[in-house]
């Protein structure tokens, strides 16, 4: 294929010109990546990760390197990207797994139940895309508050544990009136502030109990610490803020919990606008996809055949298409999706190999899931930066010698 012309790429750009800057702002973070060396330590509790995969952006958010995956379809843990809301609880709270209690309200015999009796209710195994509700925030034009994730606040693992419902079943099943499945998190609360402004508390929709786990597994071994061990809520298809990590109680409840996290936090509200209950909350992932390789930060691309490779997920649907496009999204070629097919609730990877001369291209993918929806080519933005999964800001400059 021939280079991209710059002439046509500054056209293609230009059609949103916030792309644009978004393209020349990537083009500077993957600079600043290949320069930055070696990476900085990272903090105790995620030491046992690879700082070489990681953007730190802060000692509790980690994001995976572009690079640094896409080319299977399991993320492994050392690689997979860290978001905590509070400090994370001691890590003496793993030593003894089985031992962790979690209280389930809402139910017709309310009891708490240990990790040991939870494992004698059931086995389910989900592969599951985890993706914080603010990846691809730094590709919004506004520059919305928060981290400035690019694709990396995601990874696909897979998940152990007992099915909800099951647990549900055992304890005689719901209380009248159940519309929300509320989870909280085990986090020691820091003294002298209001509970409910801080607590990760969070409620999804009743109709989640379909699929959602108690997981104590991870990747087949224990649920590491810092995702959440022992035990962590899964509501596979719901964005990352809704699996709630060392989950210590869980409440069928007929309205969503109070709590700050859920009342105005993370809710698709008009930029320059606060959340309130009024606006829709961030639950459920759209179909997105994005380009993994080759990525400007792992070093300049070689002209003759490359795989342009990714992953694309369809959010709580499975996918029936992915396109590819090395013009900006002049021109799009039908990619082959790779590898095996987890689920509904996985992503899958996929590659187009194509023959590139030296010269500039910009990379771009749109997936299809099986309901016809395309991802879209932008999404609106909205107050806090969360779901960003439009095709044109996820595109990838790259430059082939
Ligand atoms: N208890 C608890 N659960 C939590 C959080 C938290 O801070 N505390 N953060 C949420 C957010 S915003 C995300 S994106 C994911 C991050 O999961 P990970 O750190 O395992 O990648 O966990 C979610 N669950
Ligand atoms: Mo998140």
């Amino acid at each position: 294929m021939k280079p991209h012309s710059p002439d046509l790429a500054r056209r293609g750009l230009l059609a949103g010109s916030a792309t644009a800057l978004a393209s020349v702002g990537l083009a500077r973070v993957a600079q600043a990546q290949t320069a930055a060396a070696p990476a900085k330590p990272l903090p105790g509790y995620v030491a046992w990760k690879n700082p070489d995969h990681l953007i730190m952006h802060t000692g509790n958010t980690l994001e995976t390197k572009r690079s640094a995956f896409g080319t299977s379809v399991i993320t492994p843990a050392e690689r997979l990207y860290v978001r905590n809301n509070l400090p994370a609880p001691d890590v003496a709270i793993v030593a003894n797994r089985d031992a962790w209690a979690v209280a389930i309200e809402g139910v017709r015999q309310p009891r708490t139940l240990s990790v040991a009796e939870l494992k004698t209710l059931g086995i389910e195994t989900v592969a599951a895309v985890l993706q914080c509700s603010g990846n691809g925030r730094g590709y919004f034009a506004g520059k919305p508050s928060g981290t400035k994730w690019q694709v990396g606040a995601a990874g696909c693992v897979i998940w152990s544990g007992v099915p909800l419902r099951n647990v549900v079943a055992a304890l005689g099943g719901l209380a009248d009136g159940a519309r929300f499945i509320t989870g909280t998190g085990g986090e020691q609360l820091p003294a002298g502030l209001d509970p409910k402004d801080v607590i990760v508390e969070r409620s999804v929709p009743i109709k989640a109990l379909d699929d959602a786990l108690l997981a104590w597994e991870m990747n087949g071994e224990p649920v590491p610490h810092a995702h959440g061990g022992p035990l962590r809520l899964i509501v596979p298809g719901y964005s990352g803020v809704n699996n709630i990590k060392y989950v210590k109680r869980l409440a069928f409840t007929a309205a969503e919990t109070d709590a700050k996290i859920q009342r105005t936090g993370y809710r698709m509200s008009p930029p320059g606008t606060k959340g309130d209950p009024s606006f829709p909350a961030v639950w459920e992932m759209d179909v997105k996809s994005w380009i993994n390789g080759p990525a400007p930060e792992a070093g300049p691309v070689k002209a003759g055949w490359v795989q342009i490779h990714g992953v694309a997920m369809g959010g709580t649907r499975a996918l029936r298409r992915i396109d590819v496009s090395v013009d900006g999204g002049q021109t799009w070629k039908e990619a082959r999706f790779v590898g095996p097919d987890l689920g509904r609730f996985a992503w899958r990877q996929f590659v187009l190999p194509v023959k590139l001369e030296p010269g500039q291209y910009v990379l771009a993918s749109r997936a299809q899931d099986t309901q016809f929806n395309w991802q879209v080519e932008a999404t609106p933005e909205n107050a806090g930066g969360f779901l960003n999964s439009g095709w044109r800001v996820h595109a990838l400059p790259i430059t082939v010698v």
